[in-house]
């Protein structure tokens, strides 16, 4: 045991009227929501990038967060390990997710810095082998480091391609050997920020063959979890190739790999795009790619990724009901990819951050789940389109302009609108909050 969370109790569920900061008020991991456990729909990961390995700087100032295993050796490696292991525990956290970065010290070499990965894999793998949590995601930090400056993939030196394809290698080997159920493939660096000294063309082409060897090494070796592309615009470069979900979709239909990789969506992502979460579930949902969520927050005027906590319930309502009608998640789950304020330095506003961002999550499925089970609002959709269902209406979308051209004139087709219902949906919606 370390002493980073030494008075703070493992948190249990004690019911939406207490008053214990360190309790659940709505996650309760065995309750059953529509015939399935809470803990199973949820699917809950914790972050090691912003609760282990994030300083607390920003802009205009360098670290406020003092903790006890910042540096970079590989015994401070391991008792970072402990104490987020420890985490993990007091959360009753079922899953992790981590890149390279967050976890080993960079080696002199790129061998050097493998073995360092390897060995706290290998460390991982004791913790959880003895009932730790399970990894959702692997991801390799392709954007921290200087030589990434210019992108990984995308990278004008196609040295950095190769030090970039060689880190997806052994990031996935590290994936696959902890069991991982998806690897992630966030786009870090892989835009422009100026047009005058970028060739957008061979950029694209370059993306295309990074992840068509990542999907063919995951074949070779067999990992049976998700590969999975995380959508963001305008952050870090001013330009990110990989804006929005139906961006994405229009690479991966390029290069014929829409059937081999999902999405993982992030809440503040969405919001930078000029998209609600829901939409951009709703859009993977539709095309048929949707894997796994980044839960967080947005500043909704700042016009950076904040990565805050959630803490609007009727927010999550919304995409957790987006997730529902996608069937759920599969290998994908709902991974906290938020951080806490650079003045929150204490070891319990990283405990109640989550306990908060869980207890959101849990009321927010809760209430999605109670608009399926009730359907008022599908019926209300399914009305809308109904007259779709006649068959000479639907016929149409495989006729022609002529002869839509001449039924309009037979029949006197005079179009008489109705009503979208709106705030009525509104009103239907807020029942079940
Ligand atoms: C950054 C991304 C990053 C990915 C993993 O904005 O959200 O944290 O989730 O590389
Ligand atoms: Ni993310
Ligand atoms: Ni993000």
């Amino acid at each position: 045991m370390t002493k980073f969370f030494a008075d703070i109790p493992k948190i249990q569920f004690e019911g939406p009227d207490g008053t214990n900061e360190f309790a659940f008020k709505h996650y309760n991991p065995d309750e059953i929501v529509m015939g399935k456990r809470m803990e199973d729909h949820l699917r809950f990961g914790i972050a090691y990038w912003h609760s282990f390995a994030w300083p607390g700087g920003d802009p205009f100032g360098g670290q406020t967060f003092d903790r006890p295993w910042f540096g970079d050796t590989m015994d401070l490696a391991r008792l970072k390990a402990d104490v987020a292991f420890e985490m993990f525990d007091i959360l009753g956290a079922p899953y992790f997710c981590f890149h390279d970065a967050d976890v080993r010290p960079e080696g002199a070499t790129f061998a050097e810095s493998t073995d360092n990965l390897n060995a706290i894999v290998d460390y991982f793998a004791q913790k959880m082998d003895a009932g730790g949590p399970k990894l959702l995601w692997g991801t390799a930090n392709l954007f921290s480091h200087r030589r990434f400056m210019s992108g990984a993939a995308t990278n004008p030196d196609p040295d950095v391609f190769a030090y970039s394809a060689a880190t997806i290698k052994t990031c996935l080997d590290a994936t696959m050997k902890l069991g991982g159920e998806n690897y992630v493939l966030w786009g870090g660096r892989e835009g422009y920020e100026t047009l005058l000294n970028t060739n957008m063309g061979r950029e694209r082409q370059q993306a295309g063959a990074m992840l068509q060897m990542v999907v063919d090494y995951k074949h070779k070796i067999g990992f049976k979890g998700a590969i999975l592309i995380e959508p963001k615009p305008q952050e870090p470069t001013k330009h990110q190739y990989d804006y929005d979900v139906a961006t994405v979709y229009g690479f991966l239909k390029d290069f014929g790999l829409e059937g081999e990789v999902q999405m993982n969506i992030e809440q503040g992502h969405a919001i930078l795009a000029g998209h609600s979460f829901e939409h951009e579930l709703a859009v993977a949902r539709e095309l048929g790619i949707f894997g796994s969520i980044d839960m967080n927050r947005n500043d909704y005027q700042s016009g950076w990724d904040t990565d805050q906590f959630p803490n609007n319930i009727p927010e999550a309502a919304l995409a957790y009901y987006e997730v529902l009608r996608a069937g759920g998640f599969t290998t994908g789950g709902t991974n906290f990819d938020a951080k806490l304020r650079r003045q929150s330095l204490d070891p319990e506003d990283l405990i109640l951050a989550h306990v908060g961002g869980m207890d959101v999550c849990a009321a927010g499925l809760k209430a999605a789940a109670a608009m399926v089970e009730d359907g008022a609002l599908e019926e209300a959709r399914n009305t809308r389109y109904a007259k779709w269902d006649d068959s000479q209406n639907a016929e149409m979308l495989k006729s022609d302009l002529s002869s839509i051209e001449a039924r309009v004139r037979r029949d006197n087709i005079n179009p008489d609108p109705r009503s979208g219902r709106q705030e009525r949906l509104e009103n239907l919606v807020n029942r079940y909050l």
